[in-house]
């Protein structure tokens, strides 16, 4: 740790950081001062905006002395690290959260009643930072928590953008994406230090040098950026730790602009000032579909190369081994975004360090551990050789000869099996050469897993059968996670207050301690409590859609939900279909009004904006969902709600209301899902497939429990070996008929069948994720969805079960299974 400055001798000085008292008083004394001095206003004279900032301030204030003492620590004791890489990071708001973590939820709340505001308007004023697409970034955002929680010492590192997910809105049903300008008001949050930048360069060319008889390379580059550090706090839950999430902005270097600047081309200097920048403008909005854009791989490598830089410059101890780096950190690869680290490590210790290349692998072997989160092929990154070699040469060099040695020891233990050869080389050769990441990232990592038992199972046995075989014992699982701090205490407080009451305190971090939730399924009085904070959830949701977009909850309506990234794989079109069917019956006259079990149904989805059957998909779900309801044939007995911009904060709103969960992806697609584990939690019952992490939540809720259907992922092998035709099971189901020929008859587009005429034939024709198939079976799964809901005592029964029952899915036991099976990195408390 730093010293103190040399002739500090005053008590205060040399003391370490106390935090305001935690009192109403305290606080109150500490939210009037960031308000005057930090704002620089008077409470009369304060904006909403102010107010806000001035709490966030506080609250900052109050984690201070711990998150500097946990800084110094982690520098001094030189434990071993984990350096979390990761791309994206869907926050969700901060403020309830580090209230909750640092236990100031109840002072805060009467603190500001003294001073006449209101904790739950200012709670609205802040805008989630949405700097990540779906389950991958909210994975990043909920492991963070779970470190700080633990007491591991860790860092998060990503990207700052400054534009995050896009906002969606509608327009006659369509959606139209607007910037995320979520940095507008400031970002009460954020530590920016531009004095502690790191350069990070580009482009260029290599060249060889003389250095003392040895010949060794250098990279010569030909522009650089500088990585501005911006920190947040990650507060661990009534711990008293915090962590830190350091977020990287792009700035233009001043030697960049100035040289150009000087020859007199201000136009020029200016341009390539917002060249620099671009780098972290914005947040590419492809889940899992990555375009290959120059841009992105820029981003990729600006944030890496400066967290790594960071971690060996401001974390270890002088003159450190760096032999023995292994031993201080693991950088954790979510996914292949920050796969580029990899190279660059190595660029570190030979070209920078003077390390020999063999040493500097065995290093660099044992820094690296890979999360993969597919198995869709087209989600597998690969980078053009043209595009990496012309941004980073170097690398590209590094790359080479790391799969020529690969390779060489892949022929020394197989033979010259060409095709194998083939199959397994980093380097693709088809159609065009290109670096493929997931390769790359599978030799360079110590451990390679998948994020659920299934998703692990196909990885080894029909990702990388080649890899599983040459490495035995590098493939492991590690189940995913959600934290129960946001997704049950903050989101689902009435809940979370009756489980407490129950079974007491201390569940928040022991999650498996629910199971003694168990035995009060059989409790009347309890079920009949449990029956009353659903209703009370679904009033809130009730009250926050009607708020925010118009829209209302069915009353005594079963809430069906279905939210997620809209995709293919995932199937909203098999909802719509089971939407369209229920509707087109009661019209027709064949379902009796009074048998239809009343239902609001609600979507939420945001379609990456280049992804036009997404988007045409969004269009349906609208366009069904405006006839439906305004159909009075129905008498809103079943009613679609689609509210746009479905982010962290409506999501909080939502599970909670849940009674039914839809997790309906084609077997053998979704790696595990993460929104099924926040859904079972929260007291809702899956209908599902045996997909991702639905197999291991219908495991432990049991099959009573959990309404299953459609194919397993052999029977979709199977069917696809035979040959899928998706017109046949059209043929053969007149119900499946019915309700694609009254989207294909204009019913749902004011009589104009060329609008839905691409879904109609794309199911008709090629359906590749095999909706048609699996309808039947699902429609079956709805009726008994039904006949269990109408038997409201078993339905809250199987609830109270669910939520019993899945306590595993804690991000705090993926965290655990993480230090077990890779990281091996001691807790610090
Ligand atoms: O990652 C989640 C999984 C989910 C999977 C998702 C994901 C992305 O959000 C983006 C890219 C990618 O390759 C995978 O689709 O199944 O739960 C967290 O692991």
């Amino acid at each position: 740790a730093a010293p103190h400055p040399e002739g500090a001798t005053h008590p205060l000085a040399l003391a370490p950081v106390t935090p305001p008292p935690a009192t109403v008083d305290g606080f109150v004394a500490e939210f009037l001062r960031t308000l005057n001095f930090d704002c620089g206003v008077a409470l009369s004279a304060s904006t909403a905006n102010d107010r806000y900032v001035a709490l966030a301030h506080t609250v900052r204030d109050y984690l201070m002395g711990r998150w500097l003492e946990d800084l110094r620590q982690q520098k001094e004791t030189q434990a071993k690290s984990v350096c979390y890489l990761s791309a994206e990071y869907l926050l969700g708001r901060q403020l309830d959260n580090n209230l909750l973590a640092s236990g100031l939820t109840e002072i805060a709340a009467e603190a500001l009643a003294a001073c006449g505001l209101s904790l739950d308007e200012l709670r609205e004023h802040e805008i989630e930072p949405g700097l990540g697409n779906g389950g991958l970034g909210r994975l990043a955002a909920c492991f963070i928590d779970s470190l700080a929680t633990l007491g591991v010492p860790s860092i998060g590192y990503g990207i700052r953008y400054e534009y995050g997910i896009f906002r969606q809105t509608f327009e006659d049903g369509q959606q139209v994406e607007q910037p995320d300008a979520w940095l507008t008001l400031g970002s009460p949050w954020e530590f920016p230090h531009p004095e502690r930048a790191q350069l990070v360069s580009f482009g260029g060319r290599t060249e060889t040098y003389d250095d003392g008889g040895v010949t060794r390379t250098r990279w010569v580059p030909a522009w650089n950026v500088s990585a501005i550090p911006c920190n947040y706090m990650v507060p661990g839950f009534e711990n008293g730790r915090v962590n830190t999430l350091r977020l990287w902005r792009a700035k233009a270097t001043d030697a960049f602009d100035l040289r150009i600047f000087n020859s007199g081309d201000y136009e020029e200097a200016v341009r390539a000032q917002t060249f620099a920048e671009n780098i972290s403008k914005v947040l590419y909005p492809e889940d899992s579909t990555p375009q290959g854009k120059e841009l992105r791989l820029q981003q990729q490598y600006f944030f890496v190369a400066a967290s790594i830089h960071d971690f060996l410059d401001t974390m270890l101890a002088e003159g450190y081994d760096l032999a023995k780096l292994g031993d201080r950190v693991i950088f954790q690869l979510n996914d292949t975004h920050p796969v580029i680290a990899v190279p660059e490590l190595m660029r570190v210790l030979v070209d920078e360090r003077g390390m020999d290349w063999d040493a500097a692998w065995a290093v660099t072997r044992r820094c690296f551990a890979y999360t993969c989160h597919t198995l869709l092929p087209e989600a597998l990154e690969v980078w053009s050789v043209d595009l990496l070699g012309r941004l980073l040469p170097r690398h590209l060099e590094i790359i080479y000869r790391i799969n020529e040695e690969f390779l060489a020891a892949v022929r020394a233990r197989f033979g010259d099996d060409e095709l194998r050869i083939r199959n397994m080389s980093i380097i693709a050769e088809f159609p065009e050469r290109a670096v493929r990441m997931a390769y790359l990232a599978t030799v360079a990592g110590s451990k390679v897993n998948g994020v659920a038992e299934l998703h692990s199972q196909l990885l080894r046995e029909k990702v990388l059968p080649d890899f599983d075989a040459f490495y035995p014992g590098k493939f492991t699982n590690v189940t995913n996670g959600v934290t129960p701090r946001r997704f049950l205490r903050l989101a689902n407080p009435a809940l979370s207050s009756l489980i407490t009451e129950a079974i007491g305190e201390g569940w928040v971090t022991d999650l498996e301690r629910l199971r003694e939730l168990e035995p009060f399924a059989d409790d009347a009085g309890f079920r009949a409590s449990f029956a009353e904070v659903k209703a009370a959830n679904k009033r809130r949701l009730n009250d926050v859609l009607h708020a925010r977009d118009g829209m209302r909850v069915g009353d005594g309506h079963l809430v069906d939900v279905m939210v997620k990234r809209l995709h293919e794989y995932k199937r909203q079109l098999l909802k719509v279909l089971h939407v369209v069917s229920e509707y087109e019956g009661v019209i027709s006259g064949r379902i009796p009004l009074e048998q239809l079990q009343p239902r609001t149904v609600v979507f939420g989805a945001k379609a990456a904006p280049g992804y036009a059957m997404a988007k045409r998909i969004i269009h349906l779900i609208n366009a069904v969902g405006s006839t439906v309801n305004a159909d009075t044939r129905l008498d809103g007995r079943l009613q679609v709600l689609f509210p746009p911009n479905y982010n962290v904060t409506l999501a909080e709103s939502v599970i909670p209301a849940a009674d039914l969960s839809e997790q309906i992806s084609l077997a053998g697609k979704e790696a595990s899902g993460t929104g099924n584990m926040k859904f079972a939690l929260n007291g809702a019952l899956t209908i599902g497939t045996d997909d991702g992490a639905n197999v291991e939540i219908r495991e432990l809720v049991g099959d009573e429990n959990f309404f299953l259907f459609g194919m397993a992922e052999p029977e979709v092998e199977a069917l696809s070996a035979r040959g899928y035709r998706p017109s046949e099971f059209y043929q053969a189901d007149a119900g499946l008929r019915r309700a694609i020929d009254l989207i294909a008859s204009g019913s749902f587009s004011a009589g104009d069948r060329s609008v839905f005429e691409p879904i109609v034939s794309n199911l008709l024709y090629e359906d590749r994720f095999m909706v048609l198939a699996d309808y039947a079976s699902y429609m079956a799964a709805q009726d008994r969805v039904d006949a269990a809901y109408r038997d409201g005592d078993r339905w809250i029964r199987s609830a109270i079960l669910n939520v019993a029952r899945c306590g595993f899915f804690s991000s705090d036991r993926s965290i655990h299974d993480y230090i077990d099976r890779i990281w091996h990195t001691p807790p610090m408390i």
